[in-house]
């Protein structure tokens, strides 16, 4: 069912509705739900945007698992509030996404039988108090830089959750860097903490932004539909720009020997991430992707009761309608 939601085919599409469909994108007009748009374009936000509402919904998994060892009460709220905050953000995207004509019970299905992904930084562990900082820190940093242009992304309902989801991301980065002061303030084990989370944290969140250019798919044509604002590398980029003088803020190293400013370019110049390693993570080989699944399965089946529950209600009152008329 999924693949044929979203693989892409050879269309029959009328080339003057295709024309104007561009030069509505072109002139930075939003597209709407009911009006006409190419199946390639749907099939393309169905894939993105159902992927990032399972991103979120995985997401507060690593983190989750940390709410009831966070090290004091107000450490436990301010996460617990985040982690809310994840479940929200993949409700307005999957409603997004319904938006397109796909259900979330489709979306879900495809995600468990692997046919759709989702981010590839929540198949790495959390593996102490530290790692939640970097997560903060690091992750909705990365996903803040990648989401900021999204909230000028062609499609209305898109645009529009990434607006909201924008303002919780940054109040997400804070807290995460607030932790990582408070490490890297403390005692000489605390700061070898914060060290090591960012060394194991520091590549997968380069990877968020997906492969490099030459080795993107779907940049090409999601750029030109607006769909995507940037490319891969140029948002990469500027994340490593504006997190580098935030590690030395707070004394800690990248852990990158090749790591220096270039004036000429007016960024840094840094190691690329092991992409072998990447596109295994996506495949299913990383090192939490059986565990964050099971999670996921777990869920879908223990909501079961809930689900036929709803349908029961919904079949009672369809009855009572007919009934009545
Ligand atoms: N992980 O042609 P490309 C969060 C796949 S949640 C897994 O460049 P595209 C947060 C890609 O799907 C953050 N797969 O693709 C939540 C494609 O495979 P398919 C989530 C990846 O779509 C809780 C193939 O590689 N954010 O922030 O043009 C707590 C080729 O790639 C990844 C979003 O989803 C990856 N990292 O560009 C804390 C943002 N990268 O689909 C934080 C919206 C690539 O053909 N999404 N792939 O099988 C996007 O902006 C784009 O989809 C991407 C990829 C930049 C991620």
């Amino acid at each position: 069912m999924y693949a044929q939601m979203v693989k892409s085919e050879a269309t029959n599409e009328d080339p003057e509705k295709l024309a104007a469909f561009q030069a509505r994108i072109d002139a930075g007009e939003k597209i709407e739900p009911k009006e006409w748009m190419p199946e390639g374009y749907r099939k393309t936000l169905i894939r993105q945007i159902g992927q990032h509402a399972h991103s979120e919904i995985v997401g507060q998994l690593p983190e989750g698992n940390w709410i009831t060892r966070a090290p004091t009460l107000e450490r436990m709220a301010i996460l617990l509030a985040k982690v809310q905050d994840e479940a929200g953000h993949g409700l307005y995207l999957y409603c997004a996404a319904e938006t397109l004509g796909v259900s979330r019970d489709e979306l879900t299905e495809a995600l468990l039988s692997g046919k759709m992904k989702y981010s590839s930084i929540f198949n790495y562990p959390t593996l102490n108090w530290a790692d939640i900082g970097a997560v903060g820190w690091l992750v909705d940093g990365a996903a803040i830089m990648n989401q900021v242009p999204l909230q000028r992304t062609s499609f209305g309902p898109y645009s529009r959750a990434m607006i909201r989801i924008c303002k919780e991301e940054s109040f997400h980065q804070r807290q995460g860097y607030d932790i990582m002061m408070k490490m890297a303030q403390g005692t000489p084990e605390q700061k070898a903490m914060a060290q090591d989370a960012l060394n194991r944290f520091w590549y997968p969140s380069l990877m968020m932004f997906g492969p490099s250019d030459k080795d993107s798919v779907h940049s090409a044509q999601s750029m030109a539909w607006k769909i995507k604002i940037n490319t891969n590398d140029e948002l990469r980029q500027k994340f490593v720009d504006q997190t580098v003088p935030q590690a030395e803020y707070l004394g800690l190293t990248i852990p990158d020997p090749e790591l220096r400013w270039n004036e000429e370019k007016g960024g840094y110049d840094f190691s690329e991430p092991d992409w072998s390693e990447f596109f295994e993570v996506i495949k299913g080989n990383g090192p939490c992707n059986a565990e964050r699944m099971e999670a996921r399965q777990k869920a879908w089946d223990d909501g079961a009761w809930f689900r036929e529950g709803l349908m029961a209600h919904a079949r009672k009152r369809a009855a009572a309608k007919v009934a009545a008329e």
